[in-house]
C-alpha cells in the first residue's frame, strides 16, 4: 500500500466542475497534492482510481475515492465550514438542490448547444444560449434581495454554480454584458475579481508519476 500524506486531488485547471472542488478546498483550507491532467490524456493512475475518468477526483487517505465534485465539496465542508458556507438563508435546502441541478442538467446541456453547436446536428446556438436568461433571470431575482444567492455572503451554493455562469459569459462576453441583469453581473464579477477565485486558477504543470509532489491549499 503506498501511504499519501495529503489527499490527492486530480484536477483540470478550466473544468468547472474541479473549479467549485477546489474553491470548497479553499475554504476548508486542507492541504492536497494537486495533480493537474489533460483530458485527452488521462493518467493510468487516475483511471485505475476512478475509472469513469472524470475530474475532479480526491483520494483520501483511507484510499476511498471522491470522484463527484459535489461529494468533495460536502466531505471539504464537513471537515472545516470556517467560511461558513453552509449558513441558513433564503433558501431552504430543496430550493437549494432545485438551483444546483437545474445549473447542472438544464443549464449546462444549454451551454454546451451554445458553446459548442458543432457537436450537434442542425442546432441554432442562439436558441440554446436564449433558453437560459428565464434561468438567469431567476437567479438575477434572488440576487435583488441579498448581495449573494442564500445569504449576505458567498455560500455553497454560489460557489457551487458560479463556474457554470462563467463559462456562459465566455462564450460572448459582450453580449452577455450587455443583458439586463445588473444584480447577477455584480455578483459573478465580485466573484471572477476575488482573490480566491485568482488563487484556485494558478497554473500547475501537467502531473507525471514519479514527479515530486505538489501540495498546495490554494491559499496563494
Ligand atoms: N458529475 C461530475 C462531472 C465532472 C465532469 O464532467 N468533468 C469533465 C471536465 S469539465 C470531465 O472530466 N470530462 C471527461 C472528459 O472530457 O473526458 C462532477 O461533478 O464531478
Amino acid at each position: 500500500m503506498i501511504y499519501n500524506k495529503y489527499p490527492i486531488l486530480y484536477s483540470f485547471r478550466r473544468c468547472p466542475y474541479a473549479m467549485r472542488a477546489r474553491l470548497a478546498l479553499q475554504a476548508c483550507g486542507v492541504l492536497v497534492e494537486i495533480r493537474e491532467i489533460k483530458l485527452q490524456n488521462k493518467p493510468e493512475e487516475l483511471l485505475q482510481c476512478s475509472p469513469k475518468g472524470t475530474v475532479p477526483v480526491l483520494i483520501l487517505n483511507s484510499e476511498e475515492v471522491l470522484d463527484e465534485s459535489l461529494d468533495i465539496i460536502w466531505w471539504a465542508l464537513k471537515i472545516n465550514d470556517q467560511k461558513n458556507w453552509l449558513t441558513e438563508g433564503q433558501l431552504n435546502q430543496v430550493e437549494r438542490k432545485k438551483i444546483l441541478n437545474t445549473i447542472e442538467y438544464d443549464f449546462k446541456q444549454n451551454l454546451n448547444k451554445y458553446k459548442y453547436p458543432n457537436r450537434y446536428i442542425n442546432i441554432n446556438k442562439n436558441f440554446y444560449r436564449d433558453r437560459n436568461l428565464k434561468i438567469l433571470n431567476h437567479l438575477n431575482d434572488l440576487l435583488k434581495k441579498s448581495k449573494a444567492l442564500n445569504c449576505p455572503h458567498l455560500s455553497m451554493i454560489d460557489y457551487a454554480i458560479f463556474p457554470f455562469i462563467r463559462q456562459f459569459r465566455n462564450v460572448d462576453e459582450q453580449w452577455f454584458d450587455s443583458l439586463d441583469l445588473g444584480f447577477l453581473k455584480k455578483w459573478l464579477y465580485q466573484i471572477i475579481d476575488s482573490k480566491q477565485f485568482l488563487s484556485i486558477m494558478r497554473k500547475y504543470k501537467l502531473w507525471e508519476p514519479n514527479q515530486i509532489p505538489i501540495y498546495t491549499n490554494f491559499s496563494s
